[in-house]
This record gives C-alpha cells, structure tokens and sequence, in this order.
C-alpha cells in the first residue's frame, strides 16, 4: 500500500475507493482521465491521495475522458482508464465504450453509482451503465459488496489485456466506494468460463502454412489490427522479406508495416488502393493475420477473394468462419504464428510475376490528386505534412470522414502505434481527445490531429483539457464547411441532393447545394478565434503558397496550435468500391 494511503487510513481496513485506487497503481496504472460528479466524490478524494503516483486528467466531458484513455491505450499498448460519475456522467462514455470494443482496445471505465439500497427506483442520476453497456463490454460489473473490489479490479485487468483485448466496465456503488474492508490484493480471480491460456497455432497448422506459402504463387499478406495488438510488426516485417511477399495493411494496421517498403500494398478496402484490392482478388494465397474481414475491407463478401485460399489466424475463436470460411483456420496469437514461421518458412519459387503485375497496378493507379489545383487539397496538406514530420517521431490521429480516408491514404506510416483512428465505430469526434491522450503517454512526441470541422466540433470542447492540463497537441484542421463524406454520398448515389450536410447558416445558398462555393466571409465558424479562446494559437490559410510555412509553424510552435487548413469541398475520396459491391465496380481517379 501507497505510503501516502497508510497515514491517511488505519492500517489495516480500507475504503473501496481507496483499494480502487491502490488497485490502479499495483497495476502500473499512471494516468486516470476521470470526470467527477456526486456519486463518484469518494473516489476522486482517493485520486488526491495517491497524487505522487497517479496523474488525473480532467477532460472537459466524459466521451472526450474515453477517447483520450484510448489515445493513451492505442499509442502504448497498455491499459486506458476513464472514470466518470452516474447517470450522465456514465452514459455520456458509452460511445468511447463501444469505439474500444469495436476496435479491441484495452480499457477500464469505472463508473459513480447510485448507492445500492436505492438501486433500481430510478434514483437521482441512476442509470442501468452495465444494461446499457451490456453488448458493448468485453466485461462489465456492477459491484455490490466492498468485499469484491479489489478482486473484481485484478480481474477487469485480465479480461481487458488478454486474449482478445477490450473494455471492462465496473459500476461501482457509492456505499461501496465509501465501505471498508481488509483488502487482499493477491485475492484469487474467480473466472469460470474465461479461457485464460493463450491460444496458440499447433506445430502442424505451421508447417500446413509454410508449404501453403512455398506453393503459392500469388500470395499477399492482408494484415490487420491483430498485429499490432500482439506487437508483432517486426515479425511481420521479417516474413514479409524473407518470402517477398506483399503486404496490404488494414487501417487498424496502418504502420504495423512501413508504408513507405516497396512490398507494402497500402490499405485495401472501400478507399484502399487500386493494387491492394486487386492483389487481393488475384490471390491463390490469402494469409489474413489478425483481421476480422471488415464490410469496408471486403465489399461483397462473395466476391472478395474468391480466387485462392484463405489462412485465417486470430486469437479470437468466434472471428474464424464468421465472414469468410477459412482453409486453414488457426486460433492464435499472431505474434506466436509469425514466431514460428519465419523459423521454417522457405520463399514461395517464384514469383517475379506476380511482382512484375503488383509493380503496374501500383504504376497506373497510384494514390494520387490534382496537383494543379489552385487552393490546397486536403489529399495535399497531408502529404506535406507526411514530408515535413517525416524524421520526427509523430503520432497523427484522426477524425472520421474524408480527412480520415486520405491520411490513411496519403500520409506515410513507418511504424506500428503511430496511427489512431476510431476505425470500426468510425466515432466523429474521437480525433482530439485521442491526441491528448497520446500527449499525456508521449510527452516528446509529435502529436497531430488531422481533424475534419465537423468532427472537430463534437468534442471541441477538449480544446481546454489540452491547454489547462499543458498537453501540446497540434490540430490541422481540413475544414471544407461540410460533412464531406456524407457530402461525397449524395454527390454519388442521391444526384447531389444536399441534406443537412453544410455546416454554416441554413440561409446561405450552400446548405441546399445551390451555391457556388463558399467566400472567406461566409466561413464558419471561426475556429482560430475558438481556439484563441482556449488559449491556443491558431492560424487560418487558404493559399497553397502558405501551406509550407505554415505547417512548420504549427510543428515548430512549443504550445497547442490549431491550423485552420481551408479545403474545397467538392473533393471526393477517390479510388472507391461502392459498399456491398466488388473490385469491378471499382471507381478510380
Ligand atoms: C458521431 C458520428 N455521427 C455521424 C457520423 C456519420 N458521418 C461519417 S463521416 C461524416 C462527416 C464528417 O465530417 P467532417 O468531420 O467535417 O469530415 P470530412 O468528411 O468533411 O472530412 C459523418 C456525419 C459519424 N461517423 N459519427
Ligand atoms: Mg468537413
């Protein structure tokens, strides 16, 4: 126990917020993003006590707490803790809660209940968290007795760390934070049903894939967030060239292979590359390391990779078959698979062919963009900004929409961990709150934002968090006044029929698309204004000319700084596989 905990405390009982507390800190925790409210009090005056030991974050709303756990989580592989109060405090984390489990990120929420003998009678600020939260958990408690807390803590750190990592949520009454026990620490976990051995390939599901490798001769690598989960991209890395076969990395992947290594194919997917996608189709061999054939990987599941075999290795059983039926199914660890096989693996004979077909895909149908335009590019500005960081160790984070697609399109990732996307929710909003949280975690890195103004907008607000817990993070902000990628839809598919999509006032012509553009004084809102407002520095440029100098200014300045980058619109992210259809319905440039 905390020195600090023993002098406040008798010796030997403890209160449950205290043995909450002192649970973190036995588990190497080091920093809580927690937002106070009166049914979680008792455990914030037990944060106070530990104050050598825990940094808190004060988030500016609880979804932003949960979004930067995970910037925190996603940029270290450990664990991320939020707290938050009852009721609103509770549910304002259910989207970060949801992201996580969607994204298989280690988290703990801890949330302020109700006291339990009012449980149930739609008490003041009392909301069923775990109800709610229920198919969103890896694993959830709701803790009646302050007997059970100190065990329930060992387990929801297990169950989010092992096998298929999550979120574990633990609703914590608050009589049971204020009761007092005899903690033990050590207690056992009690977990019937909760497979605790790591599974692991057999030796011969690795022979059966090395003679599948040494075989094929059109195979490809898709890899995905399993890889880095495992931290298994220098094994990745080493199997790649040992067989020179190709890589495409999903977006939860992004960095698990350099992007920049000539047999890197990019993403494949709705916005992936033109080679990915057609590599893929082409396949005889298809090794899928730790993916779970996302819709926005696949497209039509029966058409995706309907040429060849399919290697199908996650840790997760229930992800086997569950999209695609595999040909060799394999319920491991990733790490352990790639382990094993680059002792035995012997380069498929020959395949200067299929290497020759990838080198024209990837000729004829880069990742590309007008570089002609007159303004700036979205699809430009990032690039740049991929050049300018391109020694510095940077972590780049994301909102969702088209500045999502083009930054895993046109930045350059070379390493696993630097790339955070809220990628299966696809949660709007997630870009600053994840920044920060990866600030607290890499206090010497770069860490930028690429943020849309709509995404921007939902937790604005963290804006603060940044500024008054001194977290540096940057914002290069794309702001094409739209939702854009819902924009690009109706531009699609509803004959550019604009609904709610246009994010300044209703009376301009643009919110019903019978505009011509927007001018400079028809921008809203003024986001460098909102940021000075926080404290920030902020700049706002239109013109190409300044692109450069004002990327280095945002890299150079020592404080938060939000660069306001204005963008067209009218841009569409380009290659696409229209959803539910194939490689041959693909659009191209
Ligand atoms: C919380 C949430 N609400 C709605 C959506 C649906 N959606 C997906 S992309 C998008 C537009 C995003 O706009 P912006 O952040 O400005 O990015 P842009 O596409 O313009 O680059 C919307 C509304 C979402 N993904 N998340
Ligand atoms: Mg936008």
């Amino acid at each position: 126990m905390a020195a600090s905990a023993k002098k406040s405390l008798p010796p030997e009982l403890a209160a449950g917020s205290d043995i909450v507390v002192q649970s973190l800190v036995n588990h190497g925790v080091d920093t809580v993003f927690a937002y106070p409210g009166g049914c979680s009090i008792p455990l914030h005056q037990s944060l106070t006590r530990f104050r050598d030991k825990l940094r808190v974050i004060l988030p500016r709303h609880e979804q932003g707490g949960g979004f930067a756990a995970q910037g925190y989580a996603r940029t270290t592989g450990r664990i991320g803790v939020c707290m938050t109060t009852s009721g609103p405090g509770a549910t304002n984390l259910v989207t970060s809660i949801a992201d996580a489990k969607l994204d298989s990120v280690p988290m703990i929420a801890i949330t302020g209940q109700v006291g339990t003998p009012v449980i149930g009678t739609d008490a003041f600020q009392e909301t069923p968290i775990v109800e709610v939260c229920r198919s969103v958990t890896k694993h959830h408690y709701l803790v009646t007795r302050v007997e059970d807390v100190a065990r329930v803590l060992r387990e929801a750190f297990y169950i989010a760390t092992t096998g298929r990592k999550g979120p574990v949520l633990i609703d914590l009454p608050k009589n049971v934070q204020m009761a007092e026990t005899v903690p033990d620490y050590d207690v056992p976990m009690d977990l019937p049903g909760y497979c605790v051995d790591q599974p692991r390939a057999t030796p011969e599901q690795i022979a059966e894939m090395a003679a599948m490798i040494r075989e094929a001769k059109r195979p490809v690598i898709y890899a995905g967030g399993g890889v880095i989960a495992s931290e298994a991209s220098e094994e990745l890395i080493k199997l790649a060239r040992k067989t020179q076969m190709p890589v495409a990395t999903t977006m939860m992947c992004l960095g698990g292979f350099p992007g920049d290594d000539p047999l890197s194919l990019d993403m494949p997917g709705m916005h992936g590359s033109v080679y990915a996608n057609y590599a893929i189709n082409e396949a005889d061999l298809l090794l899928a390391f730790g993916v779970r054939f996302d819709d926005r990987v696949t497209g039509k599941v029966s058409a995706f990779a309907s040429h060849g075999k399919i290697v199908h290795v996650d840790i997760d059983p229930s992800e086997i078959n569950k999209i695609k039926v595999a040909d060799l199914p394999v319920i491991s660890d990733v790490k352990f698979v790639l382990t094993e096989l680059n002792k035995v693996v012997e380069a498929p004979e020959d395949l200067g062919d299929w290497h020759k077909r990838i080198a024209k895909w990837k000729k004829d149908d880069p990742f590309t963009y007008d570089h002609d335009y007159q303004g700036i590019l979205a699809q430009h500005a990032i690039s740049e900004l991929s050049r300018l960081t391109k020694d510095r160790e940077v972590i780049i984070t994301t909102g969702v929409g088209q500045h999502q697609m083009w930054t895993a399109q046109h930045f350059k990732f070379r390493r696993p961990r630097m790339h955070v996307s809220s990628s299966g929710l696809g949660t709007m909003g997630f870009g600053l709150p994840a920044a920060l949280g990866a600030k607290v975690a890499h206090p010497d890195k770069l860490v930028i934002d690429i943020d849309g103004d709509g995404s921007m907008l939902m937790n604005v607000q963290e804006l603060a968090t940044c500024f008054c817990e001194k977290l540096p993070v940057k914002v290069m902000l794309l702001n094409n006044m739209h939702l854009g990628m819902v924009v690009q839809w109706e531009d699609r598919f509803h004959a550019a029929n604009r609904a709610h999509t246009y994010l300044g006032p209703i009376d301009h012509p643009e919110a019903t698309g019978k505009g011509d553009g927007i001018t400079p004084e028809h921008r809203y809102p003024n986001f460098v204004a909102i940021a000075e407002g926080f404290g920030w520095k902020g700049r706002r440029i239109d013109k190409k000319s300044e692109l450069v100098d004002a990327l280095q200014e945002m890299i150079d300045s020592p404080g938060p700084f939000l660069l306001d980058v204005q963008v067209p619109y009218q841009e569409h992210v380009l290659p696409m596989i229209p959803a539910g259809m194939s490689v041959a319905d693909l659009i191209r440039q």
